[in-house]
């Protein structure tokens, strides 16, 4: 009945879309990868158990409504030699005025039953057993991941392990950000002077994106999430290569000199070099393959562009631009290849 119901509302949403008339939802949406429709962790999948019962509850109650709409118009519509003046007034009716009410109230006792037993179930207040532990910090615009026992500090791209729980603590450095990658879980706030948790288990590998879900200035549209779950082995590689200092690489010396007199070392973190916190570590800039939260791929030419002047890939956001000439760029452009 439900899935009849729901079938019904999404062949209408597809009609009215310019794709015409398509059989299934994952169709007539956008196709990226961060449909919560396709789950890949337990409660990612109960948020979408839910998710269907709601739809399918509040289409039947659509058609419901509709039906007796349309059923009056026609069969109450005024007709020609229909008698002159007022209908028959009718004031007040016990049975209907029962019925109006006991069935809401039956209906949202079931959505709140539904939706506590799901939030037992997603929300944890302890860590599950085993969870691997990260500290996210929310940034204007972007994130900071923590692995503490590891001692291992990135960015906006957060690697993780498949098949283990992780556990993120949630911070913020600034103002209120959310967290939200719905193949993973639901949202949860990262909110100033407060702690929030939240948990996924990826149940297979692969890139599972997001984006900051709670409006948090100028380039909150550009704050992309990314997870990428890794078979346990390649994610035990990852670390150890993360828990190196950065690499010295005497070819880059005038870049890495650069970078050490200009404001660059005060910002950013690169491990055996400078330990600023403003901005992004970039010890092992180079094993990710985005730039800016995800604004951008990292490469190259991205990466000119972006120490030129950050605003040419994501205006307003808090990095200055140094002004450094075309010979001091490709120094530094030079360098920062070198952080892998
Ligand atoms: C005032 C502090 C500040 C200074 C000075 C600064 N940065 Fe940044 N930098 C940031 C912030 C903040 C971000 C993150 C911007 C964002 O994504 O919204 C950033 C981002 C970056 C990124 C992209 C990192 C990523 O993973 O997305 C690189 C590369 C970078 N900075 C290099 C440099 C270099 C090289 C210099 C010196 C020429 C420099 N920065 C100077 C604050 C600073
Ligand atoms: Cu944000």
């Amino acid at each position: 009945m439900r899935l009849a119901l729901l079938s019904v509302i999404v062949a209408m949403m597809c009609s009215s879309s310019s794709q015409g008339a398509t059989d299934s939802l994952v169709v007539c949406l956008p196709d990226t990868t961060n449909n919560m429709f396709e789950p890949v962790s337990q409660s990612a999948r109960e948020i979408r158990e839910l998710s269907w019962l709601v739809l399918g509850i509040c289409a039947a109650i659509g058609l419901v409504v509709e039906a007796v709409l349309v059923w009056s118009i026609l069969r109450f519509r005024a007709r020609p030699h229909a008698a002159k003046g007022e209908p028959s007034q009718v004031y007040g009716s016990n049975s209907v005025e029962i019925a109006w009410t006991v069935v809401p109230c039956v209906i949202v006792f079931v959505l709140t039953l539904a939706t506590v037993r799901t939030i037992r179930e997603v929300e944890l207040t302890e860590p599950p057993s085993g969870a691997l532990m990260v500290i996210a910090i929310g940034h204007q615009w972007w994130w900071e991941y923590r692995y503490e026992a590891e001692g291992v500090v990135t960015a906006n791209e957060l690697v993780v392990p498949v098949g283990r729980p992780v556990w993120l603590t949630l911070l913020s450095a600034d103002v209120i950000h959310s967290w939200w990658v719905p193949r993973l879980t639901g949202k949860t706030d990262l909110v100033p002077n407060w702690t929030n948790h939240t948990w996924f288990n990826a149940e297979q590998a692969g890139i599972y994106k997001g984006q900051c879900a709670e409006y948090c200035g100028t380039q909150h549209g550009g704050m992309f999430l990314r997870v990428e779950a890794r078979a346990p082995a390649e994610f035990a590689a990852w670390i150890e290569e993360q828990k190196q200092p950065a690499s010295v690489v005497m070819a880059a010396e005038q870049g890495h000199q650069l970078f050490t007199e200009l404001a660059c070392m005060n910002c950013h973190e690169v491990v055996g070099t400078s330990d600023g916190t403003f901005g992004p570590s970039l010890t092992h800039l180079m094993s990710r393959s985005t730039i800016g939260s995800g604004v951008a791929p990292l490469d190259r030419d991205t990466l000119r562009l972006w120490i030129a002047d950050p605003s040419n890939l994501k205006p307003g956001c808090n990095m200055p631009s140094l002004k450094l000439n075309d010979e001091e760029l490709d120094a530094m452009v030079g360098y920062l290849l070198t952080l892998r």
